[in-house]
This record gives structure tokens, sequence and C-alpha cells, in this order.
């Protein structure tokens, strides 16, 4: 979706000159409220660096020339205003920035709301959380806040408290997350996988079906060790359905693990491994 919704609007012109007039609801889509001009922007300076909760705006660059650039949080639109015929309409949560003001430019906005600071949100990080939320299914059971945006938390998944998950992860449906797991970005979980406490999971890695991670070498019924033994995939490994990955090892960069693989030992970086116990095959290009 283009970002910049561009208004034209009609010259009166005659003899004398040129003349446009702006009319609510014909040419400006808001009932207007405020209206402000920003001139005389010294060279080399940028401004914006913001988005709006609740604000509409139409900018119309009068006299001169600049640039605007748009961001929703997923996709960014750079737009040149260069006469006093066009209006770059603004919606709610876009966040803009104004380059390139050339020494004679004028530029006008058209408002829908009075000045009010607490409108602003002058932080991109808290911009792309508000417009990147985490989706989290509603038949799912999710008590950590810390999930990063735009990860998906699907059907009958349970993830407590103290779990740490990064952001653009897809956890699939029926999967359990222990409190002290850390899961980087962009990292895929299907279904029928529980995380228990000690595992670590860095970005990009790939969990396949029914992978069974471990974390205890003498598990007993009601007897815990004093820590629990922590398990490794770095950056960028895949690990196939079914694997069984014993305690306190870890899975190197970018190894992939075949399914039903029985992972005993540690796997160097760029190994496949498969086998049942897993014995290293090739490495990945
Ligand atoms: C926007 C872009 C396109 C007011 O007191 N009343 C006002 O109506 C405005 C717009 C600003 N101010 C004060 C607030 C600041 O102390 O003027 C100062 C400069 O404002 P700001 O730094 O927000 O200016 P820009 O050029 O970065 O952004 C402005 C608008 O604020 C903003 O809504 O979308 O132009």
């Amino acid at each position: 979706m283009k970002l910049a919704k561009i208004l034209t609007f009609p010259i009166i012109g005659d003899s004398r000159g040129s003349l446009i007039a702006l009319e609510i609801f014909q040419d400006i889509p808001f009932d207007i409220k405020r209206v402000y001009y920003i001139f005389d922007t010294l060279n080399g300076v940028s401004r914006g660096f913001h988005a709006h909760q609740n604000l509409k705006q139409v900018l119309v660059c009068v006299k001169g020339s600049c640039q605007i650039l748009l961001d929703d949080g997923n996709s960014k639109d750079n737009i040149v205003l260069n006469n006093p015929h066009t209006g770059l309409f603004i919606e709610d949560l876009v966040w803009r920035e104004m380059h390139d003001f050339s020494d004679d430019c004028v530029l006008l906005v058209l408002a829908s709301e009075h000045y009010d600071e607490s409108d602003y949100i002058r932080d991109y990080d808290e911009f792309l959380k508000i417009t990147n939320p985490p989706t989290i299914h509603a038949l799912s059971d999710v008590k950590s806040k810390n999930i990063g945006n735009k990860t998906r938390i699907w059907q009958f998944s349970v993830v407590m408290k103290g779990a740490i998950i990064g952001e653009n992860c897809n956890i699939c449906a029926h999967t359990l997350i222990e409190n002290d797991v850390i899961i980087g970005n962009n990292v895929t979980i299907k279904s029928g996988v529980f995380l228990w406490d000690g595992v670590r999971l860095e970005n990009n890695v790939f969990i396949g079906p029914n992978v069974s991670f471990t974390n205890d070498k003498n598990p007993r019924s009601k007897k815990y060790p004093p820590k629990f033994l922590n398990t490794i995939v770095k950056e960028g490994a895949s690990i196939g359905a079914n694997a069984t990955i014993l305690p306190n090892i870890t899975i190197g960069k970018s190894a992939m693990v075949g399914a039903a693989a029985v992972v005993t030992k540690d796997v160097p970086d760029y190994a496949i491994v498969i086998g049942n116990p897993a014995y290293i095959k090739g490495y990945v290009e």
C-alpha cells in the first residue's frame, strides 16, 4: 500500500494570476481546527521525527520545496512537495520526517485538532510498539510481558511470566514456554514443542514440530537440580521434526539437525547431523 495520499487542488486562474481555495470536506477530508506554517528553515535542518495518535493533517508546500518521509512501521514512502496545488494527507499513526527544505520553502499545514503535545509519539521504538504489537491468540495463556513486536502466538500455547521472546517470531499452537527461556528474533517454533527452563534460541532459529528439549540429566520426580542445564541453539540453526536434544548441548550456528535425530553432544557450526545417536553427515554450504 502506498502511504502517501496526494490531494490535487483545482487552480482558479485568470489574467491576474492564480488562486486556490480549500474547503472543508470538499478539498480537505476533515474539519480544520488549526493552521500553522513552517518557513525560514535553516539549511540542512530536518524536522518532524514523530507520529500522532489522533491527528489528521494536510501539508501543502505553498512556496519552494521540501521532502517528506512517511513510515507506518512496515513501509516507507518519500514525497517531494514543490507546488501549491498538491496536498499531502497524513493520517494518525504515521511517522513523518521533513528534509531538504529549500531556502524559500513555506510549508502550510492544516490540522484536524488543536495543538496537544501529549498526542505526539516522539520515540521511534515506542511508535513501532504501537503499530506492530505482538498478536496473541485469545485461546493462548501468555503471562510474559516481554514479547517483541510482530510476534504471533497461536492457540493453546502457554508462555510463563519470565520468558523473553524477540520480534517477528511465530509460536505455533500447542507449545509451552517456561520462565527461564530466552528466544531471539525471527524464530519459528512449530506445534508440540515445549521449551523448558534453560533453553536459549538465538535469532532465526527454526524448531520443527514435536522437537523434544531436555534440561536434567538425571530426572527424578520431585527432585530438582540446583540449576537446570542450558541448551543453546545458535543463530540460524534448524532442528527437524521429532528430534531429541539432550541437556547441556549447544547446537552451532546454521547447523541442521535431521528429523528424529537424537543429539547427545554439541553440534559444530554449519554441521548437518542425523541419526541416533546423531552423527555429522556433512556441512551446510
Ligand atoms: C507535524 C509536522 C508536519 C505549538 O505550540 N503549536 C503548534 O501548533 C505546533 C505545530 C507546534 N508548537 C510548538 C511545539 C514545539 O515547541 O512549536 C515547537 C516546534 O514544534 P515541532 O518540533 O513539533 O515541529 P515539527 O516541525 O517537528 O513538526 C510540526 C508539527 O509539530 C507536527 O504536528 O506533523 O510539523
